[in-house]
């Protein structure tokens, strides 16, 4: 994840972080503490570490993993008798908690009982600050408190995505939504409401971008495993989330460190050590250390790049462009970001379908207008 910032005046041009590699996701994790940062029933793990001298650190309740009620799962009421069945969705959250200097960032995998995973991101605490004269502005920040400025900058992350859907030989299908022709006499389309959708898959190593216009839509399948409802091949979608891509101009050493953020969606070959979207170096590099290099590299080197039926890895470029708001000081309420992978044509119906109904008696949910009683029902 990498933090640049947009103040153009030295020495702030030099300001970026990248808050996960450099300052350390793992050993700067909180110990949790238990009914504060997550609530109910809770289970605790602790994180062990390697310090720079080599030795391992035991980081207490560095994870925490609970069950929240996330609303309506699934719901259906048959509008000729009137009775409803409904379930309500339970998310299972394993979660952490850094503190990096002014910021906090919550990190929570949400597992979903209709097989969807969702990755969510919420960055909190407080932002970064510069002295500015009383009554001064800028346009590449805000004035949060008098003499107080918080620059603009953004949060970009890449997630790894390193899948397996039904074996570890995998593609990566681009589908996308579009209008069917009209008063074309090969396409029968005679009131101009159809619409169908074209796929393609990508061969080599590449990068690639969103198109809400064209819902483009980003499958994780496999080929040689066929749905047997469909008949097409099982897989998982990414639901990405959309954001806006690097600011800083190509020649900057932001964008020069962060290869990660010119593209939403990149897919390579899997290789051991490419864990690191900016490389191994991040703010010692003078670029040339990421994504975009090692394909590169093994473009000019002749090297494979295939990436169809083949073991590879998905980054999602995903953040947030903070112009901070003056409510977002002193402390600043979550920013929540979610990425999901959600089965598409994996399984051969609703997963979730035995989910057992939501019922008062278990619920035991309390009516607070007591007048109210004699009208209102109550699921059985
Ligand atoms: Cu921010």
């Amino acid at each position: 994840m990498f933090v640049p910032y947009a103040d153009p005046r030295m020495p702030y041009a030099r300001k970026a972080a990248f808050d996960l590699g450099n300052n350390g996701a793992g050993i700067n994790a909180n110990n949790l503490q238990l009914g504060c940062d997550c609530l109910g029933h809770i289970r605790y793990f602790d994180g062990w570490h390697t310090t720079s001298s080599g030795d391992p650190l035991q980081i207490p309740n560095a994870i925490c993993c609970h069950e929240v009620d996330d609303g309506i799962l699934w719901k259906h009421t048959n509008f000729r008798t009137g009775n409803a069945v409904v379930t309500r969705s339970r998310v299972l959250i394993l979660q952490t908690i850094i503190t990096v200097s002014n910021y906090e960032y919550i990190f929570a995998f949400h597992f979903g009982q209709d097989a969807s995973l969702h990755y969510e991101v919420r960055a909190t605490g407080i932002v970064s600050t510069v002295p500015i004269g009383i009554g001064d502005r800028v346009a590449f920040g805000t004035v949060v408190s008098p003499g107080v400025l918080a620059p603009y900058h953004q949060h970009l992350f890449s997630l790894r995505i390193d899948p397996a859907i039904a074996g570890y030989e995998n593609s990566l299908l681009i589908e996308e939504s579009h209008p069917m022709p009209v008063q074309d006499p090969k396409v029968h389309n005679p009131f101009g409401v159809g619409y169908t959708t074209e796929t393609q898959f990508v061969e080599n190593e590449s990068g690639h971008d969103l198109d809400h216009t064209v819902n483009r839509v980003f499958k994780i399948v496999n080929e040689d495993v066929i749905n047997p409802v469909t008949g097409g091949p099982v897989g998982y979608k990414l639901s990405p989330f959309y954001s806006q891509l690097l600011l800083a101009h190509p020649s900057s050493y932001h964008a020069k460190r962060s290869e990660f953020a010119a593209h939403a969606v990149w897919v390579t070959r899997y290789h051991d050590d490419e864990l690191f979207a900016s490389g191994q170096h991040t703010m010692q590099s003078q670029g040339g250390q990421g994504i975009a290099s090692w394909i590169r590299e093994r473009q000019e080197k002749k090297e494979a790049t295939s990436v169809r039926n083949k073991d590879m890895v998905i980054w999602h470029t995903f953040g947030s462009t903070h112009n901070p708001r003056v409510e977002d000081w002193p402390v600043m309420p979550c920013e929540k970001m979610q990425v999901g992978l959600k089965p598409v044509n994996f399984f051969t119906a609703n997963p979730a379908i035995d989910v057992a109904v939501s019922t008062q008696d278990r619920n035991q949910s309390v009516l607070v207008n007591d007048s109210a009683t004699a009208t209102k029902g109550h699921c059985k």
